[in-house]
């Protein structure tokens, strides 16, 4: 039942990545009860970052903590080796890639590949990041079958079925769902979640977690609907850009800001996510307060 946070990456006000930031949201995180980190996800803006900065984000993070999963992918596989070779200086727990994306219409026999390339370069476990509404590709369980030497897999899909089929085809494959919409039924029924929401409310997911071990289930399921109520009013707002900002709401530190094209929200929206937000944030903090 592992927690996994795809850890948002902070930017300074003029776009460079704020390493203090980051640090210290890592320990916060890990204090209220996040397992490990998966780094430069679709949270954390990997697409939307260079290599020398999915480097620099690895090397603060590693001062913190190993329980690291390094996302490497991208659209040019001589940088994606790169990093995996970057990797090797590290104690983590695993790289992980998303499929090469915006070209459509590849050749199965192409994805299949690039993951192979991935894990024959690789000293680390290898966990394969599926999320088809954001690459095009949906790596099947069927097509997963022929990537070799897979630790573990993160499917971003709102089909709880889909991630199941990849435990029922392999039972030895740690399988996590990635939709802040499941986390009730990822930390149930599969290795464990990896939710953005645990960015700003790590709290609140490993009460949930507390409540299911302990047989709470109603009680577990009252609190994914709050979030689901809390997801529909964080998304009016951008995900990616109100995250940052959901922080300070939910927790009380700041943890810098987005970069174009994510854009920062002005003061008015954040003024109106924070109002917005507070009626529920209460009825979660009644729910889980004493829990964790
Ligand atoms: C999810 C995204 C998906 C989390 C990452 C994650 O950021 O790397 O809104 O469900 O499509 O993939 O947060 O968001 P939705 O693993």
């Amino acid at each position: 039942m592992q927690v996994v946070v795809p850890i948002i990456t902070p930017f300074t006000k003029d776009g460079k990545v704020d390493i203090n930031a980051l640090k210290d949201h890592v320990k916060r995180l890990l204090e209220l009860g996040v397992d490990v980190i998966f780094l430069n996800g679709t949270t954390g803006l990997g697409p939307a970052l260079s290599k020398e900065e999915k480097k620099e984000t690895l090397k603060a993070v590693y001062d913190v903590t190993h329980k690291v999963i390094f996302q490497v992918g991208g659209l040019n596989l001589y940088d994606v080796l790169e990093l995996v070779e970057y990797s090797k200086d590290f104690d983590i727990l695993g790289i992980a890639s998303y499929s090469p994306y915006y070209f459509q219409r590849l050749p199965e026999k192409w994805l299949i590949n690039y993951f192979n390339d991935i894990v024959s370069k690789s000293e680390h476990d290898f966990y394969l990041y599926n999320y088809p509404a954001a690459t095009g590709y949906d790596i099947s369980a069927k097509i997963v079958g022929k990537i070799q030497g897979l630790k573990g897999l993160k499917d971003t899909t709102q089909d709880l079925a889909h991630t199941l089929e990849y435990k029922i085809v392999n039972p030895n494959l740690i399988v996590y769902n990635g939709s802040d919409s499941l986390i009730y039924y990822s930390l149930s029924s599969l290795d464990g979640t990896v939710a953005s929401f645990a960015n700003h409310s790590p709290h609140i997911i490993s009460a949930m977690r507390k409540m299911i071990k302990e047989g709470k289930r109603e009680e577990a399921l009252k609190v994914q609907m709050l979030i689901n109520m809390l997801l529909d009013v964080i998304r009016k707002y951008g995900q990616l850009s109100a995250t940052y900002y959901m922080v300070e709401i939910m927790l009380g530190y700041k943890v810098g800001y987005p970069r174009p094209p994510i854009y920062p929200l002005t003061d008015d929206e954040v003024k109106m996510l924070k109002s917005e937000v507070e009626p529920l944030k209460r009825k979660l903090d009644d729910i889980v307060s004493g829990i964790y």
